[in-house]
């Protein structure tokens, strides 16, 4: 796990540094979806990888359950202001899910149970940054925070972490997802405050 040296203000915990420009803290856990919650019943989930050669990789609910997970803390961060401080999940890495997938593609679009899409590129679901998580805070998921699984991508504001996720599909070309095609940013990084396109 890598460790952070924070330089000379040695500030770990404190709020500020941790607070993207224009973000409040918040101790709720606002829900912010664009439909209604799906209801998925865990012997219906699956999640499927499409490469952009159009080879499908499956997982049920029970092979994700057995394949190792983590348990990252993390700061969460909408484009609508609030940012979270050290939530708590439990997930399995994009890294363990996309080990056995060959594919070249550099675009990911993640596509959830509902309808709702998000895009991002490949390599920003990799190295430890994305999960698909199933627990939140020693609990299971609850179905309006994404439950049964939804992806987890920290570093990106929270409109990219796909609740209700179904799968990736694995493209050569950017290809924008629903807030993405209605004016928010393309990427979406907090730290360089892009919330709408032209940020
Ligand atoms: N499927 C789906 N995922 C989604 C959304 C949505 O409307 N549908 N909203 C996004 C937005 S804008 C945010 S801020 C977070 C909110 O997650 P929460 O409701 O668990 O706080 O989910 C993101 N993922
Ligand atoms: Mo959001």
């Amino acid at each position: 796990m890598a460790t952070f040296t924070r330089g000379f203000h040695g500030k770990r915990r404190g709020g500020d540094d941790r607070l993207p420009p224009g973000q409040y803290l918040t101790d709720d856990f606002p829900v912010l979806s664009a439909g209604p919650t799906p209801q998925i019943l865990p012997s219906e989930w699956e999640f499927t990888v499409e490469t952009e050669t159009g080879q499908v990789h499956r997982r049920s609910w029970q092979e994700l359950m057995a394949l190792p997970s983590e348990t990252p803390t993390v700061d969460i961060h909408c484009v609508t202001t609030w940012s979270k401080l050290d939530t708590t999940w439990q997930g399995v890495s994009l890294d363990v899910l996309l080990e056995d997938v060959e594919t070249a593609a550099e675009y990911a679009l993640v596509h959830s149970y509902g309808g709702y899409t998000t895009n991002l590129p490949l390599e920003d679901l990799l190295d430890g940054k994305a999960w698909i998580a199933y627990r939140y805070d020693g609990e299971e998921l609850h179905p309006q925070h994404g439950g049964p699984a939804r992806l987890l991508v920290p570093h990106l504001y929270f409109w990219k972490s796909a609740k209700w996720v179904r799968g990736l599909q694995l493209l050569n070309e950017d290809s924008p997802g629903f807030w993405e095609t209605a004016g928010y940013n393309n990427y979406g990084d907090p730290w360089r405050e892009q919330r709408y396109a032209d940020d």
